[in-house]
């Protein structure tokens, strides 16, 4: 059978950039992007766009029908600083739209699933330095505790049920064609807007807060590789733990002054400062490596390279 993709959540951060490279991998017609909304011109007339509430289980179920999809990549979510301005609903989006697509899967309506995690999973009783896979998960955010429950919910289903539901716990990331929404990790694309546009940054996260980070297209990368692995390659049906780079506020700020030698930085700390002390500030991903082959491409350094030339050569 042929592989037909179902993105929720396409038009967002990740969902964006991920449609753009399903649509050259598998073709424009065997992958359905939909939203809430009609939120990026791109993706909705560059190819099939649906608007679809990630909460209404009929009208998922009637376009994996429409359209015999086979692979749902899930997107939709609240991110961390977003869930704790509305925590009921970023528990309601977060948790319902993951139950509503495990469900139809157990029901054969669905055959393989993305789904994200993230390294909000970990709290503040976690290991900061190189965080291990396994190990102490107690996360004080709305958004971590969301991820934490989904990751059980996920390993539940493919045990019960046999539901071949893939993860990553995404890091950071950082790209520079779509804006990030509503992360605490978010300073670091905003950071080479502003040093391209006002030469100074003012970081809402402390000069020393080091979290884990990755260039888009490596997060990309990843997501398309867990996906197209056999099945048997997936060991771990919970998440796997993904790594790129890890920096702080005052390495990044080190990095683009090499480029632009007068730009400067100033903290002013707010309520994500509190998340943000409560994540890890590296990660091992050894068995994502082991597993199904994962390799970042890129480190601080070339990622700021390409997003200084890709952001003067498209949106400056
Ligand atoms: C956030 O900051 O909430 C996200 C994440 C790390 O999952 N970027």
């Amino acid at each position: 059978m042929d592989t037909k993709i179902l993105i929720i959540g396409a038009c967002g951060q990740i969902g964006t950039e991920l449609t753009n490279k399903l649509r050259t991998i598998y073709g424009k017609d065997n992958v359905i992007a939909s939203d809430i909304r009609k939120l990026n011109t791109d993706i909705v007339n560059e190819g099939i766009f649906e608007v679809v509430n990630a909460l209404d289980y009929n009208q998922i179920e009637h376009l994996l029908e429409k359209y015999q999809i086979t692979d749902v990549y899930l997107m939709a979510a609240l991110l961390s600083a977003t869930a704790e301005k509305n925590p009921a609903f970023a528990w309601d989006l977060n948790m319902n739209s993951l139950f509503h697509v495990l469900n139809l899967a157990k029901a054969g309506k669905i055959k393989k699933i993305f789904w994200p995690s993230s390294i909000a999973v970990f709290g503040p009783t976690t290991p900061r330095e190189n965080t291990p896979q396994y190990t102490i998960m107690e996360p004080s955010t709305v958004y971590g505790i969301s991820k934490q429950t989904g990751e059980r919910w996920c390993e539940y289903y493919h045990k019960q049920y046999g539901v071949d539901v893939r993860s990553i716990r995404y890091p950071g990331l950082i790209s520079w064609s779509t804006p990030p929404g509503g992360g605490t990790t978010d300073y670091a694309v905003d950071i080479y807007h502003k040093a391209i546009t006002d030469g100074k940054f003012t970081s809402f996260l402390s000069e020393n807060t080091g979290l884990p980070m990755m260039y888009m297209d490596d997060a990309i990368k990843a997501t398309v590789n867990i996906m197209q692995v056999p099945s048997e390659n997936v060991k771990i049906r919970s998440s796997y733990n993904l790594s790129g780079m890890s920096f702080t506020p005052a390495e990044i700020a080190e990095e683009i002054k090499k480029h632009f030698p007068d730009f400067t930085i100033d903290y002013e700390p707010d309520f994500r400062q509190k998340i943000a002390d409560s994540w890890p500030a590296s990660i091992d991903d050894s068995e994502a490596r082991k597993d199904w082959g994962w390799k970042n491409d890129f480190d601080m350094e070339n990622m700021t390279v390409e997003m200084i030339t890709k952001l003067k050569e498209n949106i400056y």
